[in-house]
């Protein structure tokens, strides 16, 4: 076989934020697999990544913490960077998309996409605020959900009832810069007309699976952005951080943010190239139709990377400058949960990348997070996983067969590799099972089935246990030198080629594993020979994968309760004024009854002192009616009166929540009376 020309990318991270695991397992570490894998076939590969530095993302983080977008890349940009070389990842570049070489290449797709009349220049109306001077994109916007009332909606969506809805719908929209009204505004920007490229996308992907099998949820995904049919897509936004559009009638004007970051690929390519002193080695990869292009990636950006990003290209290609290479595969993860919850950094759920590599080296984690890949479905990291398959694989497994055999040949032939010279059927079948497993794994990663090519790998180290047990060197040492030294020198070769099938997933152990063997690194295609021959020197052994403590996992545990029950997100301090201008009052509810329409909504009429009142309560799911008349609660006694079903709700109840989601009202005891304000 030719060698293989091979780009690879990994989604470029926001500089917003620490990585977290579920980063990881999204892109990151199986892209590096893949790409050291590659490498140990020997293809000439570039694999390619950076920060993403611009849109939204960023000014929100930087107004939160009142300081400039550059202060968040830099901080951010720093910190992922190292979490990355810690962890291992082997990019060739980790570039930063608001460097000049990927402005100008942005402004470079964009005149061109411009000047060839692709983009349609469109007016719309936009929220505007006249008192920060400025149009607000759709997340600086709130208001009232026009459909269920939920007062902190999004401009174009609800959290709450999942509504969509145009900007213009919403109700009494506020701008969170300001807090005022935003007025509507008309505004112009250019769009990309991404529909007519609907029949060429779909025939590029049914073609690309034909002949390099993508993955289902990656099909699903797309089918049902083309069921929906595509659309105009505006490439500009009105915002000041960013590519500035580079014509002269989009004065305050960048280029949207997913416009310009999938072409982060491009210009991080390009300034690895200057680096490497050939400022036109990119294109060898980028501008040559050999080149086999995988770009990876998480769920949520499907969309970008196989229809947006191959219509851009498609659009390019179609002018009369030299052409890109579109992707062949986007193997897209799902995603990875923490302990059975979402990643949440306001609910301080989950583990960032660097914190966690200050407790436990990056090995254990790659392969815990790599036998647990989310390949079809959403998985989940659990500390009690990574402690079992630290101390019951990579140690009892693997390390107990490295270490084992390794302190044997040290001590019964001098740390040299015995001569194999009585092969019986024993020793031919795992001498079979060795010579086939680098193809094996090999057919698993080339089909982006990573979990599985390195569960396999760890399935080796099992048959070599499997064998030592089996043959029993311990006796042999005594009864037939020979013989033991064949089991010994077998073992060594099998662990010659587990430290190459092991060298993707984690690297750093599978250097010592060679350096205990007292070996130049491999190639792939040498495993599962005699790669050590007979009298070859060895090194001591030593340990490679200490286990972890239960106690070290608990305290981990410990946190995670901690910040469950606290939920941590940063309480707003108010002062004693702020609390009594709440009223509380003890009511006594003197009837209840259910609504027709309703099942959550119960109609109470409560007695505070010497008034009655109505209450529209959402309790109707915990409780039967009757069983509240007489109950004394404490209601908000000065809430503004509001409407639910049509009907008006003079002040609210106070409730509890279980962890079912059942309600129970706060009471007090009979003997107090109506009214008495609670504080
Ligand atoms: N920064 C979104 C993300 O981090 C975005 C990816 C860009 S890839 C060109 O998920
Ligand atoms: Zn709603």
């Amino acid at each position: 076989m030719s060698e293989e020309k091979i780009l690879v990318t990994a989604a470029l991270p926001y500089a917003n934020g620490p990585i977290h695991l579920g980063h990881l397992s999204g892109a990151y570490l199986p892209a590096d697999i893949y790409v050291r894998y590659k490498r140990l076939k020997g293809s000439d590969i570039v694999f390619i990544c950076g920060s993403d530095e611009h849109g939204v993302p960023i000014t929100i983080s930087a107004d939160k913490e009142g300081i400039k977008p550059k202060q968040i890349i830099d901080r951010f940009h720093k910190i992922n960077k190292e979490a990355f070389e810690k962890f291992g990842m082997s990019f060739d570049n980790y570039s930063r998309t608001s460097l000049p070489i990927h402005h100008d290449t942005g402004k470079e797709f964009f005149l061109e996409f411009y000047n060839r009349g692709i983009l349609k220049e469109k007016k719309s109306l936009q929220f505007y605020d006249e008192k920060a001077k400025m149009f607000l994109p759709d997340r600086y916007v709130e208001g009232t959900c026009p459909n269920c009332g939920f007062e902190e909606a999004r401009s174009d969506e609800c959290e709450n009832c999942g509504a969509l809805y145009q900007p213009t719908e919403l109700k009494n929209p506020k701008s969170k810069i300001t807090g005022q009204a935003p007025v509507l505004k008309e505004t112009s920007h250019w769009y990309f007309p991404l529909g007519s490229y609907q029949r060429r996308l779909e025939k590029y992907i049914i073609d690309m699976d034909e002949k390099y099998g993508w993955k289902e949820n990656v099909l699903q995904y797309c089918r049902g952005w083309f069921r929906d049919g595509l659309e105009d897509r505006a490439v500009t936004r009105d915002l000041d951080w960013g590519i500035k559009v580079p014509i002269d009638s989009a004065e305050g004007k960048v280029l949207y943010v997913w416009f310009e970051a999938v072409l982060g690929y491009i210009s991080s390519t390009k300034e690895w190239a200057k680096d490497k002193g050939d400022e036109n080695l990119w294109k060898k990869y980028w501008q040559d139709v050999e080149t086999k292009y995988v770009a990876f990636i998480g769920k949520d950006n499907v969309v970008f990377h196989c229809i947006v990003f191959p219509a851009m290209l498609m659009a390019w290609n179609d002018g009369d400058k030299d052409k890109y290479v579109l992707p062949q595969n986007v193997p897209a993860n799902e995603f990875l949960n923490f302990e059975g919850k979402k990643f949440s950094k306001s609910r301080n759920w989950g583990i960032d990348v660097i914190d966690f590599l200050k407790l436990f080296p990056a090995d254990p984690l790659r392969y815990t997070l790599a036998a647990n890949l989310p390949e079809s479905r959403d998985t989940d990291f659990y500390w009690k996983e990574f402690q079992l398959r630290n101390n019951s694989e990579l140690a009892d497994i693997l390390g107990n067969f490295i270490n084992r055999t390794l302190t044997f040949v040290q001590k019964h032939f001098d740390g040299k590799v015995p001569e194999r010279k009585k092969i019986e059927t024993i020793d031919k079948e795992m001498l079979d099972l060795i010579s086939i497993y680098p193809e094996k794994v090999s057919k698993l990663f080339e089909s982006y089935k990573i979990k599985d090519g390195v569960l396999e790998a760890m399935n080796l180290a099992r048959a070599g246990n499997k064998y030592f047990n089996d043959s029993e060197p311990w006796k042999t040492i005594k009864t037939d030198k020979e013989k033991c030294g064949t089991t010994l020198g077998i073992c060594l070769q099998a662990i010659y080629t587990l430290a190459g099938l092991m060298m993707p997933v984690i690297p750093f152990s599978a250097e010592k594993i060679f350096a205990m063997l007292n070996s130049e690194k491999t190639s792939w295609d040498e495993l599962g020979g005699e790669n050590l021959k007979p009298g070859h020197q060895l090194n001591t052994p030593e340990i490679i994968f200490p286990k972890i403590e239960d106690e070290i996992i608990e305290k981990q545990m410990e946190k995670l309760v901690r910040s469950d029950d606290l939920k941590k997100e940063e309480p707003e301090l108010i002062s004693i004024n702020d609390f009594s201008r709440v009223q509380l009052r003890v009511a006594e509810i003197i009837s209840a009854e259910r609504l027709e329409k309703s099942q959550k909504l119960l109609k109470l009429k409560v007695k505070l002192e010497d008034e009655e009142r109505q209450v529209i309560a959402g309790i109707a799911k915990s409780y039967n009616p009757e069983n509240l008349v007489n109950k004394k609660v404490v209601m908000v006694a000065n809430l503004k009166p509001a409407k639910l079903m049509g009907l008006e709700s003079q002040g609210m109840i106070l409730a509890v929540e279980n962890e079912k989601g059942e309600l129970n009202v706060l009471s007090v005891d009979s003997s107090v009376k109506n009214g008495t304000r609670v504080k």
